[in-house]
């Protein structure tokens, strides 16, 4: 038997599974998560509707993204997605922070905004693959609606909009000025940092047709990468740069990240401190309320998810467990990288576990 992954071609992290699975040569079926799926399987085995879900050959049943890819990578001795060296390998981690849990903001606004319509059509085809084109399209309609709610509460309105249009085609420049002298981030092989970004940047940002558009106009070497990531042509290929070199070109990309994404994890930490010595024995709630962040000069407020800050803890223990000349050489990087004072000094709120498919203080 092969394993079984349960994911759909519009979900944002059923594309980095994929990518990964695809990447790693990893034999499984890709099982579409229709209505009776979720039902009959997401929903019975880990509790909540979400996918991407990955059923081992041996029955065992991984959910999230990074324990997915964490689940094959511990149990094999071919090339990795992780870098060995520690200047890479920090910046991979810190890219995956940013492409799961912030560019998640560009992606859902240009799906809603610009694609709602027949992004609908896409919710039906994956929910009911049976039912007639226009039966989709009620369907897709009602179960859209609960992920088109998102955009608000994800800071998404018409003050911000300028502001995250502005930061996404930045964005989009800057990786299609390093996509021009490299494959991958690092170098000729797909890196953990490579599978955060391609969450955002397929599904939502290349894929739905108005969002493809302009990635493929303002943009082209990044669609090429989005192509080579999502078309994997020779899986365990390539491999990262040599003497940890890491291209100058990814400098503007991570200073975005620590400008954009670090302080708003630096006051969720702050509100989860705070909701944990309030509630020591609850159950760890999706968003612990709404938090300011900035974009380009403009403030919005969205929900702090603790999830993100147990992706954190991924590069910031990496960084705080470096010692003598790693260290030296990984803080003369971040040195030159404007705002990553933040991740050097960030002050840790509760620490977190996911198991069983949920968070827990550790
Ligand atoms: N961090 C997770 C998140 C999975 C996730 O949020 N999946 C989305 C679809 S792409 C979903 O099912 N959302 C429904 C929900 O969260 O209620 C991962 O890496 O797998």
């Amino acid at each position: 038997m092969t394993h079984k992954l349960y994911g759909a071609p519009l979900s944002l992290y059923s594309g980095k599974a994929r990518a990964y699975l695809d990447w790693k040569g990893v034999d499984y079926e890709e099982i579409l998560s229709s209505a009776d799926v979720y039902r009959d399987i997401i929903v019975p085995k880990v509790g909540r509707p979400i996918i991407p879900v990955m059923e081992t050959a041996d029955g065992e049943i991984v959910q999230d993204t990074t324990c997915i890819i964490d689940h094959f990578e511990s149990g094999s001795e071919g090339p990795s997605v992780y870098p060995d060296t520690p200047k890479q390998r920090l910046i991979a981690l810190l890219l995956e922070v940013f492409g799961d849990e912030w560019l998640v903001i560009p992606a859902m606004h240009y799906r809603w905004n610009y694609n709602e319509e027949w992004v609908y059509g896409e919710f039906g085809a994956a929910s009911a693959p049976e039912a007639s084109k226009q039966e989709q399209l009620a369907i897709g309609r009602e179960r859209g609606a609960n992920f088109k709610g998102f955009c608000p509460i994800l800071g998404i309105n018409p003050q911000t909009i300028p502001a995250i249009e502005a930061s996404y085609e930045a964005l989009l420049a800057e990786l299609n000025i390093h996509f021009t002298a490299h494959d991958y981030l690092l170098g000729s092989r797909p890196s953990i940092g490579d599978l955060g970004l391609i969450g955002p940047l397929y599904a939502h940002l290349y894929r739905d047709p108005a969002s493809g558009e302009i990635m493929k106009r303002l943009a082209p070497q990044v669609a090429r990468w989005v192509e080579r990531m999502v078309d994997v042509k020779t899986p365990l290929s390539g491999e990262f740069l040599a003497d940890d070199y890491v291209p100058e070109t990814l400098i503007p990309i991570v200073e975005r990240m620590m400008n954009e994404q670090m302080p708003f994890l630096q006051t969720s930490a702050g509100m989860l401190s705070l909701w944990a010595e309030a509630n020591p024995d609850a159950e760890i709630p999706r968003a612990v309320g709404m938090a300011e962040f900035e974009i380009e000069g403009v403030s919005g407020q969205r929900i702090t998810p603790p999830f993100s800050l147990w992706m954190l803890q991924r590069p910031l223990d990496f960084y705080r467990a470096l010692t003598g000349e790693n260290r030296v050489a990984v803080d003369e990087m971040l040195n030159s990288i404007a705002h990553s004072d933040g991740f050097q000094n960030f002050k840790d709120g509760p620490r977190l576990r996911f198991e069983e498919f949920k968070l827990t203080l550790a």
